[in-house]
């Protein structure tokens, strides 16, 4: 695997241990990065360009700002031109879409994750995840199995720079794009998270909502330790992605717990938080709902919550037996 080079050879050119080239699931890995180029570039627009206006309701109750109603169609549009996705669930879709029924895969979408950001040009990310579809489908259930049967996962990132963040179960990979050629070139080979970090990301302004093991561990976090490195910093932008990035990079944990604004959690099980759960624990860390592996659950439905706890290993297990000391933690 060559530093500096560009996805495009990444997914056509079989070497060594890169076996997914020139698969249909790499051709799936090329639709989303056309659309994401695309979408990037509108994101960069600025203001002037982003209508933030809210222009309807997505099926969790947010508001769609404009920008999340155009990646949707970017995302939709690359993927039906594929003819390589049966299913599709998207945050912005309401419900299940079928886009070609004898297509080899199942695809969850975060078209555009962190969207609100949008009018303080502060940093959002695209969330995608891949399951083989199965031979034939019970149409009166879910088909989506457990998070541990995707075959691909990953994120774009829209920050300084473009940022493309994948595995295909044998490692994760980093590409950043190059917005004069307009290609991504690989710039983090073998992704793997620190064991321990000294971040911690939550959005403390919930605190007074949290459980009490939750204020726990948030107090664990902030107690001065030079042993383990504490007090910890605390970095938290409002995009799980961008929050997430900067964990898989530096270490530390990101936690959306359960509150009483959100008993189950904010944010989607899906689309969310199991693709970016195969994404850190090919990179060695871990992701839990305070209890459970991540990878292990199965979504009900399309909007499923949860709470999540992600990160180096270490700091989620301890979190978890801090959060939870009746349960036996994951
Ligand atoms: P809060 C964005 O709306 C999002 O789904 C995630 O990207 C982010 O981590 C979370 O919600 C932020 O939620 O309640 O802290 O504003």
């Amino acid at each position: 695997m060559n530093s500096g080079q560009t996805l495009s050879r990444f997914l056509r050119e079989s070497t060594g241990q890169n076996t997914l080239a020139g698969t249909p699931l790499a051709s799936v890995l090329e639709a989303f990065s056309g659309a994401a180029v695309r979408l990037s570039s509108q994101v960069s627009q600025g203001r002037q360009l982003l209508s933030t206006a809210a222009t309807s309701y997505n099926a969790s109750g947010e508001a769609q700002q404009a920008l999340d109603l155009r990646a949707n169609q970017l995302f939709i549009s690359a993927l039906k031109e594929s003819g390589l996705c049966r299913t599709l669930a998207s945050e912005e879709s309401q419900e299940l879409l079928t886009l070609n029924k004898d297509a080899p895969y199942l695809i969850a979408i975060d078209p555009l994750d962190g969207s609100t950001n949008a009018e303080s040009n502060l940093p959002m990310g695209s969330i995608f995840s891949v399951y083989q579809a199965p031979a034939k489908e019970d149409i009166s259930k879910m088909p989506f199995p457990a998070g541990k049967e995707q075959i691909a996962a990953g994120y774009f990132l829209y920050g300084p720079a473009t940022m493309l963040v994948f595995t295909a179960g044998h490692g994760v990979h980093g590409f950043t794009l190059d917005r004069t050629t307009q290609e991504f070139h690989l710039s983090h080979p073998g992704l793997k998270i620190p064991h321990a970090g000294s971040f911690y990301s939550i959005n403390e302004g919930y605190y007074s909502l949290f459980c009490q093991g939750t204020k726990r561990f948030i107090h664990y976090c902030q107690y001065p330790d030079y042993e383990t490195g504490r007090p910890f910093s605390s970095r938290y932008s409002g995009a799980l992605v961008a929050d997430l990035h900067r964990i898989l990079l530096d270490g530390g944990i990101f936690l959306y717990p359960a509150s009483s604004k959100y008993p189950q959690g904010k944010l989607r099980l899906l689309y969310e938080c199991q693709p970016l759960a195969l994404i850190i624990e090919q990179a060695g860390g871990r992701a839990t709902n305070g209890t459970m592996r991540i990878l292990d659950l199965q979504a009900a439905n399309q909007h499923q919550r949860t709470p999540l706890l992600t990160g180096s290993a270490s700091l989620v297990t301890l979190a978890g037996k801090i959060i939870h000391p009746a349960l036996k933690a994951n």
